[in-house]
């Protein structure tokens, strides 16, 4: 080799090593908030990035899975199902210039490159294609347009029932996540459209507005309610989520105390949104204090024909016994209209598998499950916060394709809410407005 060649070699590796060591390690806490939709400086696809566990990702593109074959540099990426493999983990290290890199779990000496021909695997190098930025900022993200991370209603379309599993307009399975609401009543200013954009460009698709019935709720302020209720549906529905519209009953046990109220309700409301497929109609929150099957059931066929009458296709949620944790009842004794699923609800400090057996009993009855809400606190929505049981329970769902909402969106002094004391969501949400259980729970969406 020549001199100049040699020098030339050398000085090649010497700026290599100069770039590498420029690329810095993101430290564990930080990691979360590398969740969200990445593009590459050279352009091409959007790439959603998921933490997975502490500090390691996983990448989709259009809900696939980004798997890493051959290890070698320009080697084509595979788009493969979830099976959490190391070859579809990744790391994020920030660039010194700005953005970030995808280094993988399976040789940490390559890393993700997207351009416009497509998505590569590449040695590690100082290269547009390896430099990614977040396609929208969580401040700016709720007050202008945004690209939901997570696809929406307007590429799903109108959801259904097949066999236990809620599918989209072309049939395949759906996976909604998100955030309720606490009570309208009192915290309605996070149910805005800023907040409800925020969780949207944290990756959420869902929103449920709990619109209470009792404690100053929906049959103390019809009018009142009534707008804040369809305020947020607008919000969420603007921003390409789907959204539950929550009957929440809860001191006022059994919801056949307020039959006629519902009906009259859910009469006006769904024909308020009859041609929106973005809505799911949850027609009783927690029956609970000695509410039987028997009850739910004959209000749910009271119920649910006003609804079906405005709105035939619409996916109707049913709430079950104690505090909707007696899904097994349900699937012994089903309604018998389609597009239905049976509520269950947990939180990870109080219940633990004998709630998921509940589940997975009446799953291979054939009975569809959707949880509307679960918190990471025990069941008075304080306590904790119990990430670890909550991990067991999130694994638990996406196993069986369950989607969910997390209680509550809302800065209430308890462990269950989502936002500090005193944080202001109507401009976005940062990462340090949230709590130990929203961080734990935005990373998730
Ligand atoms: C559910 C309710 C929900 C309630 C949470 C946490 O109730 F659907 O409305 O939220 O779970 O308890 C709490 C709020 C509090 C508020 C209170 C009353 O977090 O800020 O003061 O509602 O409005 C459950 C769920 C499970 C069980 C009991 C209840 N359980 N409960 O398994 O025993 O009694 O409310």
């Amino acid at each position: 080799m020549s001199f100049r060649r040699c020098t030339a070699r050398l000085s090649a590796i010497l700026l290599t090593a100069a770039l590498l060591t420029a690329l810095t390690a993101v430290p564990a806490a930080a990691a979360a908030k590398y969740s969200g939709a990445f593009q590459s400086k050279s352009g091409g696809a959007k790439v959603t990035a998921k933490l997975y566990r502490s500090g390691k990702y996983r990448l989709t593109v259009s809900g696939k899975t980004l798997t890493v074959g051959k290890i070698r540099s320009g080697a084509k990426l595979k788009k493969a199902s979830w099976k959490k493999k190391k070859s579809q983990l990744w790391t994020v290290k920030k660039r010194s210039g700005g953005g970030v890199s995808f280094i993988s779990c399976a040789n940490k000496n390559y890393a993700l490159s997207v351009t416009k021909k497509g998505l590569f695997l590449k040695k590690k190098r100082a290269e547009a294609s390896q430099v990614f930025k977040k396609v929208a900022a969580k401040k700016a993200a709720a007050g202008g347009a945004v690209t939901n991370a997570k696809d929406g209603a307007a590429q799903h379309g109108w959801l259904s029932v097949k066999g236990t599993q809620l599918v989209d307009a072309s049939g395949r399975p759906v996976v909604l996540h998100g955030m309720s609401s606490h009570g309208l009543q009192w915290f309605g200013n996070f149910a805005s459209s800023g907040a409800i954009g925020a969780t949207a460009s944290y990756g959420a698709n869902l929103f449920r507005a709990a619109m209470y019935t009792a404690e100053n709720g929906y049959l103390s302020d019809k009018t009142g309610m009534y707008a804040r209720l369809c305020a947020a549906v607008d919000a969420a529905v603007s921003r390409n989520m789907y959204v539950i519209i929550d009957w929440h009953i809860l001191s006022d046990t059994n919801p056949r105390s307020h039959q006629g109220e519902a009906k009259a309700f859910f009469k006006k409301v769904s024909a308020r949104y009859a041609g929106t497929p973005n809505v799911l109609y949850e027609i009783c929150n927690e029956p609970n204090g000695g509410t039987s099957w028997k009850d739910v059931k004959t209000y749910a066929e009271a119920v649910i024909p006003v609804i079906r009458n405005n709105s035939p296709r619409s996916v109707i949620l049913v709430g079950t016994p104690t505090w909707s944790q007696d899904v097994d009842l349900a699937a012994a004794d089903p309604l018998s209209f389609g597009n239905i699923m049976y509520v269950c609800h947990f939180y990870a400090g109080t219940h633990f598998a004998f709630l998921r057996e509940k589940v997975s009993t009446a799953l291979s009855k054939g009975a569809p499950i959707f949880v509307t809400e679960w918190g990471t606190s025990d069941a008075s929505g304080n306590g904790g916060v119990f990430t670890k049981e909550a991990a067991t329970w999130l694994s638990f769902l996406a196993e069986h394709k369950i989607s969910w909402a997390n209680w509550s969106l809302c800065d209430k002094s308890e462990s269950s809410a989502a936002l500090k004391p005193g944080a202001n969501a109507d401009d976005g949400i940062s990462s340090s407005e949230l709590s130990a259980s929203g961080k734990f729970v935005f990373a998730r969406f």
